[in-house]
């Protein structure tokens, strides 16, 4: 196979506009694929890295890594996807045989972290480049481009009659709230559940609430224009920070007469964070931590509040094993399980992509899909 041209949103710099423009694609090696985007949702953690405070972020770079698409050619060796299958790109891979995979404790395969964190693939070069200077991957997926190069161990095939302008969102925002309510915390029926931050992460998670059965939903936000759909999917009480004069972990203690079972960051602010776990009840609250904070910031909170026995934890990808599992996550939207077109507030062409993070940083969506 040649080189290709790809049509990009080619992120030249830190803070700077996507830059729409035809770049040079080299084909998959061995052990690699190319798949064509069908869709790509724009989630914050793409934003986060285009403002400069990712570490990772390294410049120029192919954001995106909420992605569906059709598998159009195999690199050597590669035999678990077929051309034409469907496929969701996984920033968090699984490769089935590293430690971590075998562990059956985590999903966080380290198979290609290395390569994956500097922006190359696994062979520690890029597929990508422009008049010959490189071109960075983002996360091993790069979905802000029509075509791209993806390892095959980060590629979970899905049914071909899921739609792929909808279910791109599980290659991100919402197994990531689904995943850390089942996987992480374990939220059963009757447990009251705070969730901070309703973009699509926090929106997802009170679907995951509201699945576990869970009998409270608290949902906060600074921005009251989400609470209209917090409500419609679920949430029991809607709670603005800004409304109330003393900290909001002890209007939520309040509240619940003692603190919630669970409580969930969907942010990235260590100040919230501190609200999330102090807002838990004594002797068993747990707090889980979604939202990625700056490169160099830190959560404190005081250390008796985990002696009197609160929780603090994190969560990645909701937990989920990409190949394995998120197959049925695709099968469980298909089944009806849940609903993904509230949380599509706006689509639009590549062309426009920059106007997706404009209303992303305005509070106007909770996600935009690229259409290709
Ligand atoms: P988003 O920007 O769509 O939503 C964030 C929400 O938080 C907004 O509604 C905003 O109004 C609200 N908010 C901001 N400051 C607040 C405050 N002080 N108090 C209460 N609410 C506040 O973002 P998103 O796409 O939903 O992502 C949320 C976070 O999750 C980001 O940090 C993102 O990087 C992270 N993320 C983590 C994972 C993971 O696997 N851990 C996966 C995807 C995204
Ligand atoms: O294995 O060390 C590691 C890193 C795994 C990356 C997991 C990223 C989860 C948080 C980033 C938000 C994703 C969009
Ligand atoms: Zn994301
Ligand atoms: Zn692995």
């Amino acid at each position: 196979m040649e080189a290709i041209k790809t049509r990009a949103a080619v992120a030249w710099g830190p803070g700077q506009p996507l830059s729409i423009e035809e770049i040079d694609l080299l084909p998959p090696r061995r052990g690699e694929v190319l798949v064509r985007i069908v869709a790509t949702g724009v989630c914050h953690t793409d934003a986060f890295t285009l403002s400069g405070r990712d570490p990772e972020g390294k410049f120029p770079i192919i954001l995106g890594h909420e992605g569906g698409g059709i598998v159009e050619a195999l690199g050597e060796g590669v035999t678990s996807v077929e051309v034409g299958d469907h496929v969701i790109p996984l920033y968090t891979p699984e490769c089935g045989q590293c430690k971590f995979c075998k562990s059956g404790k985590t999903n966080l395969c380290q198979a290609i972290r290395a390569t994956q964190g500097q922006g190359l693939m696994p062979d520690g070069t890029t597929r990508f480049s422009k008049g010959g200077t490189p071109v960075y991957h983002y996360m091993g997926t790069s979905t802000f481009s029509e075509y791209t190069v993806i390892p095959e161990i980060a590629l979970a095939k899905i049914s071909r009659e899921a739609p792929l302008e909808k279910v791109c969102l599980l290659g991100c925002g919402v197994t990531t709230g689904l995943g850390a309510v089942a996987n992480t915390a374990k939220v059963k029926a009757g447990d009251t559940v705070a969730v901070f931050g309703l973009g699509g992460i926090g929106l997802a998670v009170i679907i995951g609430a509201v699945l576990a059965k869970a009998g409270r939903i608290l949902a906060i936000d600074i921005n009251p224009e989400k609470f209209e759909i917090a409500r419609q999917l679920g949430a029991t009480d809607v709670v603005n920070p800004k409304d109330y004069d003393k900290p909001i972990q002890d209007v939520i203690v309040e509240m619940t007469g003692g603190g919630v079972d669970f409580s969930f960051e969907c942010i990235g602010n260590v100040k919230v964070m501190r609200s999330a776990l102090e807002c838990c009840h004594k002797g068993w609250g747990e707090s889980v931590i979604i939202g990625v904070a700056g490169a160099g910031e830190e959560i404190c909170t005081r250390p008796f509040q985990l002696v009197t026995g609160r929780v603090w934890r994190g969560s990645a990808f909701g937990g989920v094993k990409g190949r394995t599992e998120l197959p049925r996550y695709v099968q469980r939207y298909l089944d009806g399980e849940f609903e993904l077109d509230t949380f599509i507030t706006h689509t639009m062409g590549l062309e426009d992509i920059n106007k997706a993070f404009d209303l992303m940083h305005e509070g106007k969506s909770i996600r935009t899909v690229i259409h290709f």
